[in-house]
């Protein structure tokens, strides 16, 4: 009997549970299905928009042209569009609302809601004229930077022109009329970068972000300090090669320049890179010498053969209209106009209309660089699939957007690749710890710069409100410490050596993306080698590899559907760690160590 009545009540209790579920499930469907109208119309409004407002976008940075506000004008309405949308109250409110419940709601409905307040912060309605200010503040300040005409002995010069003398030149008095000239910017753009300052924080303080510098690091899903530990342990994790190249650096440097005495903090016109956030081009190799296999070829070869590259791996051919509406070669010496001179590339319309700005020259800093820029197309390209929504179109996070072109462009310049492309002739004998040392001039160096001077600088300047009249003091004091270089001579507060640098004027409060875009693209690479290639990390082929091909399109593909832990984890069954980075490095400690005996250290052991 009690057993009859005990199993009874088992049913009871199943058949109400089954109600229970049922019910629930309902709820949930109904729940679901407005948050899926919702986002339908969000998704299509987002893109309609989006696309009017990139293409203004695009105008003002393929036209410069004094005197004719006609692009800004049209840019700073189509964006005020863009902001009218994205930050509107209705759109708050419902997010909001809809998000109250999430635990009802789909993973990918979950992201996409979270995706649509996080770009309202940056526009709130409730801001508007803010919002209006900044945007019209944003046109001018990238238009003063791009519209710049840069002049030395009062010749108007390229910034390429620049670069090459830099990279060059051993005549200092040159090298430095050149290193100064290309800081002339920065003056025009002191007062905008202060004012932009209040701006970015003010709007994104509307929606309860501490300041911009939070906001921008929150979509990695972290806090400030999070981001600052990160940056800090990778730096530490480097610092000692770092120290050793500094000091290696510093004594070839002045035997470069038949300098008799050894400054202790590198002057920053004695460096091949107008931040000193690369100093490759200090080393060459005997028989690989990219830059003059280069100059056979022209500039359309170079971007052309990035292409062949991912093509090889099994990625499309680049959509025709990539190479009718792209603007990838230098502005003519004669033109009207000026152009944004500085790397990009654009999802105009979050599907298959990709673009690149670039100024390419045939050279090896182009040939990484369209290689980079690549990544970013193919990036645009993979995720542009039914299976991601168009609020969704990005990175798993900023920084994979940044690592994967990066760690094609790397690879694109290891030896055996260029055997096989016939850019060094086959079979050449070269010295191994001398590629390594170019390397690590370019890789490692920027670790300093894009951990400690950059991301310092912009948290000081967002977080820690860093008076106007300290702007480059701080910039040098940054400089010093982490890069161990110095001006040749006292810069004071009429200049902003900081905002020569593009990202402090335009992808503000974001540098740090790079630095763990090097981090991560080494764990790929090592990844690559070790388990797909069975090659030495650093002397692999990728070309025509087509299971490389596949595990890059796999991480590319669902975009910022993925979480961006999860994915890396899957893909190289590890977090990210500078470990990969480090194994790769590591046989250079001793040889720096040999190569330094003797020599004095300006850096602290720490
Ligand atoms: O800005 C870039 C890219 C933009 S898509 C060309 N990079 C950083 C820089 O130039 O400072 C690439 C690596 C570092
Ligand atoms: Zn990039």
């Amino acid at each position: 009997m009690k057993k009859s009545i005990l199993l009874l009540a088992g049913v009871i209790t199943l058949f109400a549970c089954g109600n229970d579920k049922e019910h629930q499930e309902n709820e949930n469907k109904a729940i679901q299905d407005s948050v899926t109208a919702f986002l339908t119309d969000y998704n299509k409004k987002y893109q309609e928009i989006n696309i009017v407002a990139n293409e203004a976008s695009w105008l003002t940075q393929i036209r410069i042209v004094e005197g004719d506000s006609t692009n800004a004008v049209a840019n700073n309405k189509a964006q005020e569009e863009l902001a009218k949308f994205t930050g509107s109250t209705a759109n708050i409110e419902m997010a909001t609302k809809f998000l109250k419940q999430q635990d009802k709601l789909t993973p990918i409905q979950v992201k996409q809601l979270k995706a649509v307040l996080y770009k309202a912060a940056n526009n709130p309605e409730t801001l508007q004229d803010l919002v209006k200010t900044r945007i019209k503040a944003e046109t001018e300040q990238t238009e003063k930077l791009f519209g710049f005409d840069f002049k030395i002995d009062g010749k108007s010069v390229s910034t390429n022109d620049i670069d090459a003398i830099l990279a060059h030149e051993k005549n200092m008095g040159k090298r430095l009329k050149a290193w100064e000239s290309s800081k002339e910017v920065g003056k025009g753009l002191k007062s905008g970068l202060a004012g932009l300052r209040d701006l970015r924080n003010k709007t994104v303080q509307g929606l309860g972000y501490k300041d911009y510098f939070e906001y921008q690091v929150s979509d990695y899903g972290m806090s400030t300090q999070e981001m600052i530990d990160m940056l800090q342990k990778f730096n530490k994790e480097l610092y000692p090669l770092f120290r050793e190249l500094h000091t290696y650096a510093r004594y070839e440097l002045a035997k470069k320049y038949g300098e008799k005495n050894v400054p202790d903090l590198i002057p920053a016109h004695w460096l091949p890179n107008r931040w000193g956030q690369d100093w490759s081009s200090l080393v060459e190799v005997e028989g690989i010498n990219l830059d003059s296999a280069l100059k056979t070829k022209d500039a359309e070869w170079i971007v052309k053969q990035g292409e062949r590259f991912y093509v090889s791996l099994g990625f499309p051919e680049l959509p025709k209209s990539f190479w009718e509406k792209s603007d990838l070669y230098p502005a003519p010496a004669d033109a009207k106009y000026k152009k944004n001179n500085h790397a990009s590339a654009w999802h105009m319309d979050y599907d298959q209309d990709v673009r690149s700005l670039m100024s390419v020259i045939p050279n090896s800093e182009w040939y990484e660089t369209s290689h980079h820029e690549l990544g970013h197309i193919y990036y645009y390209l993979s995720y542009s699939n039914p299976d991601v929504p168009v609020l969704l179109r990005e990175g798993a996070n900023r920084a994979y957007h940044e690592a994967l072109g990066s760690m094609m462009g790397m690879a694109a310049m290891q030896k055996p690749f260029m055997e096989n492309l016939d850019l060094i002739p086959k079979g050449t004998k070269t010295d191994e710890m001398k590629s390594l040392l170019k390397e690590a001039l370019n890789y490692v160096v920027f670790i300093p710069f894009s951990t400690g001077t950059m991301s310092m600088f912009e948290h000081d300047l967002y977080s820690n409100n860093l008076p106007v009249d300290q702007f480059n003091k701080r910039w040098w004091e940054l400089a010093a410490k982490y890069q161990g270089i110095a001006p040749s001579k006292e810069r004071g507060e009429e200049y902003c050596d900081a905002a020569t640098k593009t990202h402090i004027n335009d992808d503000a409060a974001q540098y740090y993306d790079y630095a763990l875009s090097f981090v991560l693209l080494f764990q790929v690479h090592d990844h690559i080698s070790k388990n797909i290639l069975h090659q030495d990390p650093h002397a692999t082929n990728y070309y025509g590899n087509k299971e490389v091909g596949k595990f890059i399109a796999e991480i590319m593909k669902p975009g910022a559907s993925a979480d961006w832990r999860k994915l890396l984890k899957e893909k190289t069954g590890s977090d990210l760690s500078a470990k990969a980075m480090l194994d790769y490095f590591a046989p250079l400690m001793d040889y720096l160590k040999k190569e330094n005996a003797g020599r004095k250290y300006t850096l602290p052991e720490m």
